[in-house]
């Protein structure tokens, strides 16, 4: 059997894991498992099936040093934000455990008199997920645990480069009491991902990452029959920073959002849209705390900044980067690579700064993937939304303000799934949708109360007790000289 192994991007010669390359008929033998335990699991009553998530939630508590460790040598995730992917974890097995004994349809009342009519769920049968390494226990707990609730199987393929967290995460879900056929792993590149895209045996696919793959994965996914297909893709996310903004508050949140997690998350501030008479000052602010930002490696408690995760990545960043000074940007921080002490063989890209960018620069378009700030001054709001919404992606903004006018227009015209006022485009909660507008996604949310959407079929119910014929839109409502049909 093939294997790849699993290392630590900030020392690539300390191997996490070896895994199996798992090949289309591997991701066969793992639909017909979870397939063949998900009718028992369906007839678990829906509270029941919470009780077993909460405990997984609590088991996760319980192993949150040592997963958050795990997620730091993984991933590249300093430990302070490996311990939050972990706590988001948490947080969505509470709530989806809460959802258990909650509203799980809708009645209302019928235009015919002794009629009843509701919604219901039903499972899918088995949820296909594709999951991203960037947060390697959050995004599957956001998948998992709804379509558990759902009365789901589940097959996962998680990113190459976060196979043992989720390992992590599913052994905390069968120790719970999730029956061990239900929830299958399945490891690897590209083959098992587009054989679970198109296997006839799955009846939703989950996909989180980038534009052109999910792309790809829905084409086929839908070519190959109907399906739900749910994709949370990229984003290109703004921070609009007004003249009567609190700089402090703004070089706080541009800081965390641009650079934590090394500007690997779909949500970090890749654009700073700041009007010409702060630019100045915020970006000496900002340049200050990134030339403070240490980097290192992300199990050591004193690092700010980890690797980004492979030397691909690297020369992309640096690539785009190049292009922007190309193209007439100027670097202000950074825009080299750093080499920490310790770690030998992990790519590590300065906190970078680039002024004047122009909306028309790739660099102000594109997804990068990694800590780089792009600033663009602009002094009108409505020109600055104009300058947000330019882009292909909608997932998360921001704006900064003391004017409580001028946030509130912003919210509005806003095209994006999320937008914050006076907080960064990072850190979005549980019980909220998570999503994008344009091409992050395509219309479904995750976590929330809507997070069940993506895999579950609603079931529309009408019962009718009258014990003789009604006839909806047509007993009550006649039409004048159609007579009445009988
Ligand atoms: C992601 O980047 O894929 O809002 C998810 C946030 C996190 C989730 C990010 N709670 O930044």
């Amino acid at each position: 059997m093939a294997t790849f192994a699993s290392v630590n991007p900030a020392r690539p010669t300390d191997v996490i894991g070896s895994f199996p390359s798992s090949t289309a008929s591997d991701v066969d033998r793992a639909v017909a498992t979870a397939g063949e335990a998900q009718p028992a699991w369906a007839r678990v009553p829906v509270p029941a099936r919470g009780e077993i998530i909460a405990a997984a939630g609590t088991l996760l508590a319980s192993r949150k040093v040592e997963l958050a460790d795990l997620v730091a040598r993984e991933a590249g995730k300093i430990l302070l934000e490996a311990g939050g992917d972990v706590q988001e974890a948490i947080d969505m097995a509470h709530f989806v455990a809460g959802q258990s004994r909650a509203a799980w349809g809708e009645t209302v009342p019928s235009e015919l008199a002794s009629k009843l009519c509701w919604t219901t769920r039903q499972p899918v049968g088995v949820v296909g997920m594709i999951t991203p390494w960037n947060f390697p226990v959050a995004i599957p707990s956001w998948k998992i645990f709804p379509a558990l609730l759902a009365g789901n199987g589940i097959v996962i393929k998680p990113s190459e480069h976060a196979p043992a967290c989720c390992e992590a995460f599913v052994g905390a879900c069968t120790d719970a009491g999730v029956p061990e056929a239900l929830v299958q792993v399945v490891h690897g590149h590209a083959e098992p991902g587009a054989a679970l895209a198109t296997h006839p045996g799955v009846g939703a696919l989950s996909f989180t990452g980038s534009v052109p793959t999910g792309r790809a994965v829905a084409a086929s996914a839908m070519e190959s029959g109907p399906r739900l297909v749910s994709l949370e893709l990229g984003g290109k996310n703004a921070m609009v920073v007004r003249p009567d903004a609190d700089l402090d508050l703004a070089t706080d949140g541009a800081v965390f959002g641009a650079f934590g997690t090394a500007g690997q998350r779909c949500t970090s501030t890749s654009r700073l849209i700041v009007h010409p008479d702060v630019a100045g000052p915020l970006v000496d602010r900002i340049v200050k705390r990134a030339a403070e930002l240490v980097a290192g490696d992300p199990t050591n408690p004193r690092a700010d900044l980890g690797p980004v995760i492979d030397a691909r990545a690297g020369e992309r960043i640096a690539a785009m980067v190049d292009d922007a000074v190309a193209e007439g940007a100027t670097v202000a921080h950074g825009a080299s690579a750093l080499h920490p002490d310790g770690c030998v063989g992990g790519t590590f890209f300065a906190p970078t700064v680039l002024t004047g960018v122009q909306p028309d620069h790739r660099i102000a378009r594109e997804e990068v993937f990694g800590p780089v700030l792009a600033v663009l001054e602009v002094a009108d709001l409505a020109d600055a939304v104009d300058v947000v919404n330019s882009v292909e992606y909608g997932l998360s903004a921001a704006v900064y303000t003391s004017d409580i006018g001028t946030a509130l227009s912003a919210v509005d015209a806003i095209d994006a799934g999320i937008v914050y006022v006076n907080a960064p485009t990072i850190g979005a909660e549980i019980p909220l949708p998570f999503g994008g507008t344009k091409h992050t996604g395509n219309g479904f949310r995750e976590a929330g109360t809507r997070g069940i959407e993506q895999f579950s079929q609603v079931k529309t119910v009408y019962v009718d007790y009258s014990g003789r014929l009604q006839r909806a839109q047509l007993d009550n409502r006649p039409t004048p000289g159609a007579g009445d049909g009988t």
